[in-house]
């Protein structure tokens, strides 16, 4: 009965598969996926239709699910309307933030399907918190979400600004801490588990360059950040995707097959 967080995969299915196979993860165990399961990498949908059907793999928001909702819901209303604005798919399929391979593959799929995957990440976790032993870990994409909430909240209970900052906020960005420099994060004494910056950008990688989880104890001086991007957004050797065990903080990684890499 274990406990795993993961992040990005970023379309990685095979990654993604490799790692389940790693943790050795079976139905006693639970996962936590902190969003952008999509984009940039080919298998996207592939991703979210495979844990969609798993019930003790629990999917979050990211800014690339909150991108795709957006653009979906837009082209459906411009569709209705008879408007061509093509706006906010146009930002989803940029090249900056690569939907286009999901975006295709979503058009492909059927009618209930598209309809499950929409009602799917419509309930999709922002963040939450999960007790393991004396320790509370707060899980989210980005940041924190800025209102009170006791276990969980989801994208549908939350407003848009609130979603928008927890899942595309960087914490590292020296302009948002100066903001904000007093009591960014809620609680000193949970433990913060985020993607979103993988740790290449962060400069924190190991002697061969691939990106490693950075566990800082003392993130502004006074709060406890896990960040777990490894950079499997980057498609190059040195990305991972790492994988957190939460009772004994123990990491896994695996990375990117040579096929796949951009
Ligand atoms: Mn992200």
């Amino acid at each position: 009965m274990s406990t795993y967080v993961l992040s990005d995969i970023h379309g990685q299915y095979d990654a993604f598969m490799r790692m389940l196979k790693q943790i050795n993860f079976s139905a006693e165990d639970t996962l936590y996926v902190l969003g952008d399961a999509i984009d940039r990498g080919p298998d996207g949908i592939k991703i979210l239709k495979t844990i969609m059907k798993m019930d003790n793999v629990k999917m979050f928001l990211g800014n690339h699910e909150l991108l795709m909702m957006e653009a979906l819901r837009n082209v459906e209303e411009c569709e209705k309307e008879g408007r061509e604005d093509t706006e906010e798919l146009d930002l989803w399929l940029d090249e900056c933030n690569g939907g286009r391979q999901t975006y295709e593959d979503f058009k492909k799929c059927s009618a209930k399907k598209k309809a499950e995957i929409l009602i799917y990440l419509d309930n999709a976790i922002v963040a939450k918190k999960v007790k393991v032993g004396r320790k509370t870990y707060y899980l989210c994409h980005a940041y924190v979400v800025n209102k009170r909430f006791d276990n969980e909240v989801k994208y549908n209970e939350l407003i848009y600004k609130d979603v928008f900052q927890a899942v595309w906020q960087n914490i590292y960005d020296a302009s948002f801490v100066k903001k904000l420099n007093e009591k960014i994060f809620p609680n000193k004494r949970y433990i913060y588990v985020l993607g979103h910056i993988f740790t290449q950008r962060l400069d924190h990688v190991d002697e061969q360059g691939r990106g490693l989880v950075l566990n800082d104890k003392e993130f502004l001086g006074e709060y406890h950040i896990i960040n777990i991007d490894c950079g499997m957004a980057l498609r190059n050797k040195s990305s991972r995707l790492a994988c957190l065990r939460l009772e004994d903080e123990a990491i896994f990684y695996e990375g990117i097959e040579s096929e796949n890499l951009n």
